[in-house]
């Protein structure tokens, strides 16, 4: 019997010696201490021994079922390492290699203009509000205190859409979106309203459809000199200037009363537009107090809430900040063009930046 134990341990140490993978060395232990291994076998003979002769024997087989056991472990151990070895060769990471290169595209002057005004009037509490291109007759003119007679709807160079009697448009300005909420909410409202506008004029200085931002507040004793200092505070931001003078001129809008055209003060340094001083003026907004008439046709009492609000051109304020002088290069896709004045896809404007610096 214990001769049988030495042939056996001799085979399967042999076995596992040859054994290469972790499922070679899973057969040889089955073969061996499996429920019907041939040294599990050995044991259970035990049992119908004599009693001497078992107790001679008994150590031995145990001894051997022992020394498999950690012969199967060891080897198990050797083919992990050996495996792991294999994996951290193979898995090499070359952390000198290239980073990829910078993404090709690039923020749109126009868009990273929108993103400066929301972080600007943010700054004020003012809300960003959207709402849609395509409009209804009442929305775009009527509720601003624009009836159907009047002269100021030839002045939008509207795009009257459908012909099929519903009265849409394209919005000629964003102010429908300024109606829509007032009529959808209740004051106190401050609002920015950015966004495509559209008008059928198309020449060197026009393009049929560009970007505008109004602005509007409605609340109790709401007055001008809120207005003044809003469009002041605004203007000193988005130009990084602190030497800011405005002009207020009167003028005529059917939707504010009074109505005002401002300018900002610049010089002509070189040929080169400076913001500051007052040397020269740029108008660069229109504004007013909400007209009563707009406040009541939006559902509101007059007498308890008023507001001002403003206009301006985006594609303008863009051009005079970035240095543009052709504003059909907004519209060419020219990638010469936006690398030369696009901005990076992960710089975005910060008033603690300092924005559009
Ligand atoms: C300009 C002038 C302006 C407004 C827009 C407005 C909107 C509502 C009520 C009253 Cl809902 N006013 N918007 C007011 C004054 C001027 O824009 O020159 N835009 C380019």
């Amino acid at each position: 019997m214990s001769e049988d134990a030495d042939a056996l341990r001799a085979r399967f140490l042999a076995e596992l010696d040859r054994a290469e993978t972790a499922e070679a060395v899973e057969a040889v232990r089955v073969a061996a201490l499996g429920k019907s291994g041939a040294v599990t076998a050995l044991l259970k003979s035990l049992g119908g021994l004599a009693p001497d002769e078992r107790i001679r024997v008994a150590p031995v087989f145990q001894a051997l079922r022992d020394a498999l056991a950690n012969a199967v472990e060891q080897k198990k151990g050797v083919l992990a390492a050996a495996a792991l070895e294999a994996r951290l060769a193979a898995e090499r990471l070359d952390m000198s290699l290239p980073v990829p290169p910078e993404p090709l595209g690039s923020i749109h002057p126009i868009s990273r203009v929108m993103d400066e005004l929301a972080e600007i009037f943010a700054d004020l509490g003012f809300a960003v509000a959207e709402g849609p291109e395509i409009e209804d007759d009442w929305h775009n003119f009527t509720a601003l205190n624009i009836p159907p007679e009047h002269p100021a709807r030839a002045m939008h160079d509207t795009f009257y859409i459908g012909g099929d009697g519903a009265g849409r448009v394209l919005r000629t300005h964003t102010s429908p979106v300024q109606i829509r909420t007032m009529t959808g909410g209740r004051p106190p409202i401050r609002i920015i309203a950015p966004g495509r506008v559209y008008r059928s004029d198309s020449d060197a200085t026009h393009t049929p459809m560009f970007h505008q931002v109004e602005g509007l507040v409605i609340d109790r004793d709401t007055h001008m000199g809120q207005l003044r200092w809003t469009l002041e505070t605004f203007v000193k931001a988005f130009f990084g200037v602190d030497d800011v003078v405005l002009r207020l001129r009167p003028s005529f809008f059917p939707f504010t009363e009074p109505s005002v055209e401002v300018d900002v003060g610049c010089s002509w340094e070189g040929g080169r537009l400076q913001i500051g001083g007052s040397g020269s003026w740029l108008e660069i907004l229109g504004a007013g107090m909400v007209h009563p008439k707009v406040i009541a046709n939006c559902g509101l009492d007059p007498a308890a809430w008023q507001g001002f609000a403003f206009g301006c051109g985006i594609d303008r304020l863009a051009m005079l900040k970035y240095g543009m002088t052709d504003l059909r290069a907004f519209f060419d896709a020219d990638l010469r063009w936006l690398r030369h004045h696009g901005f990076g896809a992960l710089d975005v404007p910060t008033l603690s930046g300092g924005i559009g610096a």
